[in-house]
């Protein structure tokens, strides 16, 4: 009897010792935060460089579409994650790299640059507030902060071009556009962003996968004091 007791209690350590190590896995795998706040001069702009990609080419998901975040300070590399610390009411400049290719929008509603400063954005270095997304490329991605009434569609690039990028960071030699815009950071908060294009293939209408898993479409900017 004591055996058995003793045997019981060891299966039970053993799957206790299971959950936690599967919790702890799954906290370390979720992305990092990258911070642009702590060595923040008031009143100075916060440089924010992302890129977006049809495919990330690494980790669990190496098919998924993607956002990447460049790290600021004098040794930049890019990040897999969509989660920022920022400081509060700062101007924050953001230029977007964008390596994927684009379609119709659903809800072209999507197409107009909202909540930027100036109201618009620059495509490639031209000004602009809309996108007709039937037109041209189509839209890629959208870079939406719900809560805070911002939203930039990103220009897809031609899907015929030959030097389209496979595997990320994508580098600048493949073909991309680049589109810049600026907004003001509200006071301290934890804002959700998101793309609003429906991007995740081969998930129920595209919005599952990549479309709600942080480090991928979805993020948080984290505003702090
Ligand atoms: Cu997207």
């Amino acid at each position: 009897m004591p055996k058995r007791i003793a045997i019981a209690g060891l299966l039970f350590a053993i799957a206790i010792g299971l959950v936690v190590f599967t919790a702890m896995e799954y906290l370390r795998s979720s992305p990092t935060t990258v911070n642009f706040a702590s060595n923040h001069k008031p009143g100075q702009a916060v440089d924010l460089t992302i890129q977006t990609v049809g495919t990330i080419g690494f980790g669990t998901h190496p098919a998924w579409v993607s956002y990447l975040t460049r790290t600021p300070g004098p040794h930049p590399k890019w990040v897999h994650t969509t989660l920022w610390d920022v400081p509060a009411h700062t101007r924050v400049n953001v230029t977007d790299m964008q390596y994927d290719t684009g379609s119709p929008l659903r809800n072209q509603f999507f197409g107009m640059v909202t909540g930027t400063i100036g109201g618009d954005m620059t495509l490639n270095g031209h000004t602009t507030s809309l996108l007709n997304s039937n037109a041209g490329n189509g839209v890629g991605h959208t870079f939406t902060i719900m809560n805070l009434g911002i939203n930039v569609p990103l220009y897809g690039v031609p899907s015929n071009a030959k030097n389209q990028c496979g595997t990320a960071p994508c580098t600048p030699n493949y073909v991309h556009n680049v589109i810049k815009f600026s907004f003001m950071t509200p006071g301290p908060g934890q804002y959700p962003w998101q793309c609003n294009i429906p991007c995740g293939a081969g998930f129920l209408y595209g919005t599952g996968g990549p479309m709600q898993s942080i480090g991928y479409m979805v993020g948080f900017l984290k505003v702090v004091a």
